[in-house]
């Protein structure tokens, strides 16, 4: 079974808890991993949420997060909620190393296999345990939800 990224869909659209000017929830979305490429709460630390919605039914096996682009902007802990009721939960890391010139840096990426398929028509992720709980701005670089599309 070939998997592809269903962010990626044509008509998938999102929404978030806030927006910092110029960083909206779309740039979560838009394939590219770079500074000027992601979405960013508005001064939110635990409890920001991005909520990305797809033309129809999906199948999603595998989730691969870019988390922010900034020095602690990022979380210890990922909720994903599906529209099946289910709820998935992992824990992330936090590093000294995510700075603006190494934003492509392999090791940064967060991924995981979900322990069963989910078919969901939207994914809503919340992050908790600020890796700073001074800084704010928290937020996703790029979100890949990989897996199957079952509708026409
Ligand atoms: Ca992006």
């Amino acid at each position: 079974m070939s998997l592809f990224n269903l962010t990626r869909l044509p008509h998938t659209t999102c929404t978030a808890s806030s927006t910092y000017p110029d960083y909206p929830c779309t740039l979560a979305i838009d394939g590219l991993v770079a500074d000027n490429k992601q979405w960013t709460s508005m001064g939110e630390k635990d409890g920001a949420w991005i909520n990305i919605i797809f033309p129809g039914p999906v199948l999603i096996k595998t989730i691969k997060i870019w988390p922010r682009c900034a020095l602690y902007d990022q979380f210890r802990t990922l909720v994903f909620e599906f529209s099946d009721g289910s709820h998935a939960k992992i824990t992330a890391h936090c590093s000294t190393n995510r700075d603006f010139r190494n934003c492509d840096d392999p090791d940064l990426l967060i991924s995981f296999d979900l322990t069963a398929y989910v078919v969901t028509k939207w994914v809503k992720l919340t992050g908790y345990d600020s890796c700073d709980p001074t800084t704010g701005n928290n937020g996703f670089m790029e979100l890949i939800y990989l897996g199957m599309v079952l509708f026409d």
